[in-house]
């Protein structure tokens, strides 16, 4: 195999790309570094070559990787070129693995000096005949990780440990025999524009342990659940569907979760407390979710709060096609206002119609609340005294009706309607 010219407008220090059989490797003088048919020597060895603030352009084309690749202690870009259709496309660069163990590793000696990027890449696990872990990330931070695609992982597709301040931007990572994502002891991270689903068997998309970030307009599916964090996280403005139990649990305080859309909750294994949202933290905010659970499915709850922790703000949700309750409340903090399907709070208007002499009159209306441990106002239309107090008419053990006792200062005339104004809200 001859040298190859490198054009001007590779703008990399070495450029990696297939030739016939093999995948060549040439610098940024013109040079051939390295060819081989083992296209990951080709690509360790670009990425060897490269000085700190270096980058390796791998060009379109599929490699096939019998060893895998690492980045030790270097602050550099490695670059693919843009895919086109998922998954096989032929116009992308797909680096496919063809061995047990993972696919490409990075770490750093000390965090404070990482700092690396990787952008337009497919990852290829190959799930069904080797093991291992797609993307595996140590002890790194200031890093970036963009239109980068990880698929078909036997373990994680993205594993990321002892880690700090990172985006990850317009990436899928997606199947895997594990959780899909799993992160231990990284925080400052954000995802947006992540794509990512199908986990093991009883897994999850995101299993977050100890790392708190942000979640921004991305989308999750199918696992037992969608994200699973004991840091705290914020999730926002995004997309989950198609969980075995649950969709998000927060785990970690003063977490915020807010306008996200949550969806079919399955729960063939008819779990008690399946739910679209599990709060088991003190400060938690669940706001303007819209929580679905499926009108075929089985979840129990819309949002489930658990364990000895309090304090939860719930305000703004809709929450429809729930088995048992909208909301299961289990602290004694919590403020719950103004959710569609679990009203705490309603209003209405009743009439009574005189004859001419009767001054006195009763009124049942049903509060529509989920307690009846509620406060009452009531406003009469002319002069009048009233009572109002809460009664079980069908003997259930709950008080679903407002009982209003109206007595006028002089007796409607005959065929005259009144009004009578009510309000009721949830007290406890
Ligand atoms: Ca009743």
């Amino acid at each position: 195999m001859g040298r190859f010219p490198v054009p001007p407008y590779y703008t990399a220090d070495v450029v990696v790309k297939r030739v016939g059989e093999e995948a060549v490797a040439i610098n940024s003088k013109g040079e051939q570094i390295a060819e081989s048919t083992d296209h990951a020597n080709v690509i360790q060895a670009a990425i060897d070559n490269l000085p700190n603030g270096g980058k390796v352009l791998i060009k379109s084309g599929k490699y096939v990787l019998k060893s895998g690749l690492s980045i030790t202690d270097k602050n550099i870009v490695l670059e693919g070129e843009r895919f086109g259709k998922y998954p096989f496309e032929e116009y992308g660069t797909i680096l496919i693995k063809a061995f047990d163990g993972d696919l490409l590793t990075i770490n750093y000696t000390d965090s404070d000096n990482a700092g690396f990027a990787l952008r337009s890449l497919v990852l290829h696990g190959n799930k069904g005949s080797h093991t291992g872990r797609g993307l595996v990330i140590s002890n790194a931070k200031y890093f970036t990780i963009e239109d980068v695609t990880v698929i078909r992982c036997d373990g994680e597709c993205l594993y990321i440990e002892d880690s700090g301040v990172h985006r990850i931007v317009n990436s899928r990572f997606v199947e895997s025999n594990n959780h899909v994502i799993h992160y231990v002891n990284t925080g400052d991270w954000g995802w947006m524009g992540i794509d990512a689903g199908s986990a093991g068997t009883d897994k999850y998309v995101a299993y977050l342990e100890n790392s708190p970030g942000l979640v921004i307009n991305s989308k999750f599916y199918v696992g037992y659940g969608g994200i699973f964090s004991t840091g705290t996280i914020n999730i926002v403005n995004s997309w989950f569907n198609d969980f075995e139990w649950v969709g998000i649990v927060v785990a970690g305080a003063n977490s915020i979760i807010i306008g996200n859309i949550i969806q079919n909750i399955i729960n063939s294994a008819g779990a008690g407390d399946a739910a679209g949202i599990r709060i088991q933290a003190n400060y938690v905010k669940a706001i303007g979710n819209d929580i679905r659970g499926g009108t075929s499915y089985n979840m129990r709850y819309g949002i489930y709060e658990y364990g000895g922790n309090d304090y939860s703000i719930i305000i703004g949700n809709t929450i429809r096609d729930y088995k048992i309750k909208a909301i299961y409340k289990a602290f004694a903090n919590s403020i719950i206002i103004s959710n569609q399907g679990y009203k705490t709070e309603n209003h209405g208007t009743a009439t009574v119609t005189g004859d001419g002499s009767t001054t006195s009159f009763t009124v049942d209306v049903e509060h529509g609340l989920v307690s009846d441990k509620i406060a009452a106002k009531v406003a009469l239309d002319r002069a009048g005294s009233y009572k109002a107090y809460l009664v079980d008419t069908d003997n259930d053990g709950f008080k679903e009706t407002l009982r209003i006792e109206v007595t006028y200062d002089t007796a409607p005339a005959d065929g005259e309607t009144c009004y009578i104004y009510w309000s009721a809200e949830v007290v406890g």
